[in-house]
């Protein structure tokens, strides 16, 4: 496995919010906190809420992402910098001590406000609780973990590419950084990795000859390998191909889908984007146009360790209304209902 990576620093690149700005958001989050405070996250009347609050949002944030929704950018990345917090709990150590969204009630609104202009905010029962903004913090025991609850190098994917329904958009808002400055977000946009990749490797690409294991955060109740029918790994317009690949869970099925697969990863670790995110920075990745993953650190279970918090939105809810069970949160589809999965996943 890979030790490090090595990339261009994104941070420059990043929207800056002013510290007006960021007050008058999280008034807003502060309001609809109180309004809401014995709701759901899932429920729809709060995350519609949500969307009319996101009005909060300065006119240039919210141009930039309609402008990322609608066009995406060569990183498939956009940086925003500067939202409220408000106060933080510790750093959750345990998944039994992650707080409510009400003790994290205006970085989880001012995030959800972000996501609403780029979709609908979605969940995925199979994972984390099923919780539509999640915890991502190192836990105990989980280090060498290919998940986002590890602290080992976690390789560059796709978000849940092996979903039929795998989130468009992805975002990760720090609320504490590794006190080590070593944890680096890293993405790899296909924008700016094509250019590099040779028509005989992008043809290879576009063939449907790639499985991708089932994520372990997924598939909980088996040792089994899940993996998805053969699928292409770019696909979508010449010129701004669709990239769906995880180099620690994708395997080419014929020697040119492995030859194609292993000149990718090389443009892709060429290419590299990254950010040791800091509070109030808010990275939003197009999980069409960018493969993400971070570096290994070091935690230190003391509640000071790095914390970000993750939400997925999908740009249309209509072709999954009938997936969804409670609120936004979509069915599983991994060990629990196997049969369903496997179709679902054909059908991707
Ligand atoms: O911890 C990070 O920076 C990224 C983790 C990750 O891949 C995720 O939460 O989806
Ligand atoms: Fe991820």
């Amino acid at each position: 496995m890979r030790k490090e990576f090595s990339y261009a620093d994104a941070r420059p690149s990043g929207i800056v919010l002013s510290e007006t700005e960021s007050d008058i958001i999280e008034a807003a989050a502060l309001k609809l906190a109180a309004q809401y405070a014995d709701y759901s996250l899932h429920s729809t009347d709060l995350l519609h809420a949500v969307e009319l609050a996101a009005a909060a949002l300065p006119s240039r944030v919210r141009r930039a992402l309609i402008a990322f929704r609608d066009e995406s950018n060569a990183a498939g990345t956009l940086l925003l910098r500067g939202l409220p917090l408000g106060s933080l709990p510790a750093t959750p150590d345990r998944v039994e001590d992650e707080p409510a969204w009400t003790e994290v009630a205006v970085a989880t609104l001012g995030q959800l406000m972000v996501m609403s202009v780029l979709g609908r905010s979605i969940s995925y029962s199979d994972e984390k609780s099923g919780n539509l903004v999640q915890d991502v913090s190192p836990k105990r025991g989980a280090e060498k973990r290919q998940e986002n609850s590890g602290s080992i190098l976690l390789e560059l994917h796709t978000e849940d590419g092996f979903h039929p329904a795998a989130p468009h958009f992805l975002s990760l808002i720090c609320l504490r950084g590794d006190r080590d400055g070593r944890a680096a977000t890293v993405t790899g946009g296909i924008g700016d990795v094509l250019p590099h990749l040779d028509g005989e490797t992008v043809a290879a690409l576009r063939r449907p000859e790639f499985r991708t294991r089932f994520s372990t955060s997924f598939v909980h109740d088996t040792d089994e390998e899940v993996l998805t029918p053969p699928v292409p790994v770019l696909s979508g317009p010449e010129g701004r191909p669709d990239l769906r690949v995880d180099f620690h869970g994708t395997v080419g099925t014929t020697p040119a889908a492995r030859a194609a697969l292993a000149e990718l990863e090389d443009a892709v670790l060429g290419s590299l984007r990254g950010i040791v995110l800091r509070p109030g920075e808010l990275i939003i990745l197009d999980n069409r146009r960018t493969v993400h993953g971070r570096t290994g650190f070091t935690p230190r279970y003391d509640g000071a360790d790095r914390w970000l918090r993750r939400s997925f939105a999908l740009a249309d809810l209509r072709p999954v209304l009938d997936d969804l069970g409670e609120g936004r949160s979509h069915n599983a589809i991994t060990a629990r209902r196997p049969a369903r999965g496997l179709a679902a996943a054909a059908a991707a």
